[in-house]
């Protein structure tokens, strides 16, 4: 039997995972629009503890741009169920890709008054996300790219997004709300190249900002999982960066498009390395991850309604039954013998002694001239046995 979720888990949704009509580049709907007070509804009866949404999957583009009076009906309704349920929104997010406006770009259109049309959209979603009491603004840069190299100036471009992110930065404070900014990083699809493709641009990016301590990472599985890289090796160098301020979870099978599949529905052992650091953190101590644990995924275009809300029940069971097992990994003796052999926890320990200067260990001959440098070549490695305690923990096997 799955556990059931509990507001303590912190489990979130976007509007448009479980709204997900099912159009693809290939076909049209397989279902009808999900009324959003029921989805909210929903949600928390699976045991959610928040929603996030885009400014279109609540507000219609048309009608957010011509009609205040339905715009403020609309999101009074969303109020009243967040109200209702008490659920919360911990992020939300613009949609600056499906308008064919944003087709070159949002904040880094060619077009100027692309640009500025992007940043009054983001800048409305911001204020709306700050009286709703959103922690996280997330960027997602889908159409922030090109197909054609010499058809964008990159550092152009990546100035232009600076400009944005700091004057968006720069309001945050001004207006003293407790918000920070997390860019999200893909590498393709919608467009042929995205800007910030993986974690390391992104937090690299970051560091060129004029507020770069209110500006981290929403890291997706799929989308890391897509460059052909260790998503948990990327969320881990995020969280040991301070730069993990939300997460996407979601799965994946390897490099191809973006499948948006249910979390641990792809890479199932990668899914248990995420979360095992989510919920144990680094063997050797290091930050921890305090946020939500938000599902972007996509309902399998073959299901109809019951299947969208088995899907997202899937998400939570699936997380909470890696965590279980995550759990007893680390409360396994043999785990914690296998971890002792392999030298895991050796690694905490820095390699200079405390004092021990550049100098010292140059003369020191048992670093070098002395070291039996074959001796330590034939060593043991013991990692193949970790590697087996995981799946058999994954199993359910490990007596
Ligand atoms: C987001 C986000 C994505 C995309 C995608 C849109 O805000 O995190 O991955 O939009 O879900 O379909
Ligand atoms: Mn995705
Ligand atoms: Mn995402
Ligand atoms: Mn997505």
């Amino acid at each position: 039997m799955a556990p059931q979720p509990t507001r303590d888990d912190q489990f979130s949704f976007g509007l448009w995972t479980v709204g997900w009509q099912g159009v693809d580049p290939f076909g049209g709907a397989t279902r009808d629009v999900l009324d959003t007070a029921e989805a909210v509804h929903r949600l928390s009866d699976l045991g959610a503890y928040g929603i996030t949404f885009h400014d279109d999957d609540v507000v219609p583009f048309e009608t957010g741009l011509r009609d205040a009076a339905e715009r403020d009906r609309i999101l009074d309704k969303l109020r009243k169920a967040l109200d209702e349920t008490g659920l919360q929104v911990p992020m939300v997010t613009t949609n600056l890709f499906s308008h064919p406006v944003f087709k070159e770009g949002g904040f880094t259109a060619n077009d100027r008054g692309v640009r500025r049309f992007a940043l009054r959209k983001a800048l409305r979603q911001l204020e709306l996300g700050a009286e709703l009491g959103a922690k996280t603004f997330v960027m997602w840069g889908g159409r922030e790219g090109s197909e054609v190299d010499v058809a964008k100036d990159v550092n152009a471009a990546l100035a232009r997004y600076k400009e944005v992110v700091d004057l968006l930065t720069t309001h945050i404070v001004e207006q003293g709300w407790d918000m920070r900014i997390a860019i999200e990083p893909k590498p393709n699809e919608p467009r042929g190249d995205i800007l910030l493709p993986t974690v390391g641009h992104a937090i690299a990016f970051t560091h060129t900002l004029e507020h770069p301590h209110l500006v981290g990472v929403n890291p997706e599985v799929g989308h890391e999982q897509m460059s052909n890289l260790n998503f948990t090796h990327g969320i881990a160098q995020a969280l040991a960066a301070d730069k993990l301020f939300h997460i996407d979870l979601n799965g994946q099978h390897g490099p191809k498009f973006d499948q948006d599949l249910v979390f641990g529905h792809g890479d199932l052992l990668s899914a248990f390395s995420t979360v095992d650091l989510l919920e144990n953190g680094f063997p050797g101590g290091g930050p921890r991850y305090q946020g939500p644990r938000h599902f972007d995924y996509k309902p399998l275009r073959s299901e109809g309604t019951a299947g969208v809300w088995t899907s997202a029940e899937a998400n939570m069971a699936t997380y909470l039954l890696l965590k279980e097992r995550a759990l007893a990994f680390r409360a396994d003796p043999r785990v914690q013998k296998a971890l002792e052999e392999a030298g895991v926890l050796e690694l905490s320990q820095p390699t200079l002694s405390e004092g021990e200067t550049l100098a010292d260990i140059k003369a020191d001959r048992t670093a070098f001239e002395d070291y039996d440098a074959d001796a330590a070549g034939a060593r043991h490695g013991g990692q193949v046995l970790l590697d087996q305690l995981v799946v058999e923990h994954v199993l359910g096997a490990a007596g």
